[in-house]
């Protein structure tokens, strides 16, 4: 569908569409939709071009459009004005009618050029004469700039220049109450407002508000939609996707006889859903929550996907022991579970459009732990603190280790005359100690799940020689 720019108030009783609109459409084309008499409006389409609704303006309609600039032209039997005393108003036209030509050069020897037109076919009932064209032109070259509005066949101008001019009753001077058609989407998976019926409807030449029209409903609305009395269309959050009508009226409050119809197409659209992998560490033996919510990453139209708007469900696992909570979208792991690395696969399902299924898979593995060597240099003789704490660069799950989720063990018996507090992880040599290089193991044990560990050496040089 082609976007629909702001359609222009003549302020003489019509609004205009924009000829850009319909630009390269060929008279034909229109005739077969668009009756001639400048009365009746079109039904249907060429191509995107929705023209439903529109009158297609007769030769004297596109001249008393053009007499709001130009007065003078109802006054000139050819419908035309040219000359350098029209460059201000034919800019003013093109400032609000969008232009369906432009050309500009600089040619050698020539003075350089800038041709700007708007254009558009006029609608006729005498077919055996040449097309009609409606034509806004400013030639603003440098030797002689000139403008023009004309009314006259269609014979310089390529087609593919020319839009369609077309207008639609605002009610001016007759009082009229016009409810136009309209078409919206819903904004996001959560629903929420798709359109406002008012917006391109009009009431005596002017838009429709809640002070002078009362809104009501033709048919019931489907369900998921529904109008506001400010004429917001509102798709509510799970609506199926889909295409549905609201059939609508506005009745005048100062003259309730007065009443129009129009439909409001509103199209709930499915949203993409991405399901995104998610991962976490666990103690195994313990258990415990390694992932709060899967559904933290995952998206439905690029907003968050939460459990208002899709289901969750496993589908499948590899140890019993880790399940997924579909409610929260907690990944749960059973204490006991054996250690190693386990993976879960979830769907996430569109709750307005059950079609619309997204996977992702959970990995949880053990609890990193990273036991780094250390090595220090020391007297044999004084003895003391070598190392304040063999933990300072050990890592656990991307932080520093320290005794709150670890515990510090020996594998192995250590050296006469070397401890090592398993507390606060310093190692301290006793005063007279051989000298010589000493090396052991210590090991660090996931408090919650001591199969998870890890193990590092400590180098101790006593020998009192300079490195
Ligand atoms: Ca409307
Ligand atoms: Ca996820
Ligand atoms: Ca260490």
């Amino acid at each position: 569908m082609v976007a629909q720019a702001a359609s222009i108030n003549d302020g003489n009783g019509k609004e205009w569409r924009q000829l850009t609109e319909t630009s390269g459409l060929t008279w034909s084309q229109v005739a077969q939709i668009a009756p001639q008499d400048g009365v009746t409006a079109a039904t249907g389409s060429i191509g995107s071009r929705n023209l439903t609704g529109w009158v297609w303006a007769t030769e004297a309609q596109v001249a008393t459009l053009f007499a709001a600039w130009v007065p003078e032209i109802l006054n000139s039997p050819t419908l035309t004005v040219a000359g350098p005393a029209y460059l201000t108003p034919a800019s003013q036209f093109q400032s609000v009618f969008q232009l369906t030509q432009h050309v500009k050069g600089c040619p050698t020897y020539q003075p350089c050029f800038d041709f700007r037109m708007v254009a558009g076919w006029t609608a006729r009932s005498d077919q055996s004469l040449s097309p009609m064209e409606g034509a806004v032109i400013v030639s603003a070259d440098d030797f002689m700039p000139t403008a023009s509005f004309q009314v006259q066949p269609a014979n310089g101008n390529a087609a593919s220049s020319i839009g369609v001019f077309l207008w639609r009753p605002t009610g001016l001077h007759t009082g009229g109450i016009h409810a136009n058609d309209d078409t919206g989407q819903s904004p996001s998976p959560s629903g929420g407002v798709a359109v406002n019926v008012l917006a391109n409807d009009w009431l005596a030449g002017a838009r429709p508000t809640v002070a002078t029209v009362a809104l009501s409903l033709v048919a019931p609305a489907a369900p998921g939609l529904s109008l506001l009395a400010d004429g917001s269309v509102v798709v509510a959050a799970g609506t199926a996707a889909g295409t549905y009508v609201l059939n609508y009226r506005i009745t005048s409050l100062a003259n309730p006889t007065l009443t129009d119809d129009a439909i409001a197409t509103i199209t709930v659209r499915s949203f993409p859903l991405v399901a995104v992998a998610d991962q976490g560490y666990a103690a195994f033996a313990a258990g415990g929550t390694p992932v709060a919510n899967v559904l933290a990453n995952d998206t439905l139209g690029g907003q968050p996907a939460t459990t208002a708007v899709v289901r969750l469900s496993q589908v499948s696992t590899t140890n019993a022991g880790i399940s997924l909570n579909v409610s929260t979208g907690a990944i749960q792991v059973a204490p006991g579970t054996p250690h190693g690395i386990h993976s879960l696969v979830y769907a996430i399902t569109e709750l307005a459009n059950p079609a619309n299924v997204a996977q992702a898979t959970v990995t949880i593995r053990p609890s990193a732990i990273d036991a780094v060597n250390d090595s220090a240099r020391g007297s044999s003789k004084t003895g003391g603190t070598v190392i304040a704490s063999v933990l300072a660069n050990d890592w656990f799950n991307g932080a520093r280790a320290t005794t709150a989720k670890v515990q510090i063990s020996l594998p192995a018996a250590l050296p006469k005359g070397i401890t090592l507090n398993l507390t606060t992880g310093a190692v301290v040599v006793a005063p007279k100690t051989s000298s010589g290089t000493y090396v052991f193991k210590y090991r660090l044990s996931e408090i919650a799940s001591p199969a998870n560990f890890d193990e590092a050496t400590v180098t101790l040089d006593l020998s009192g020689k300079s490195p």
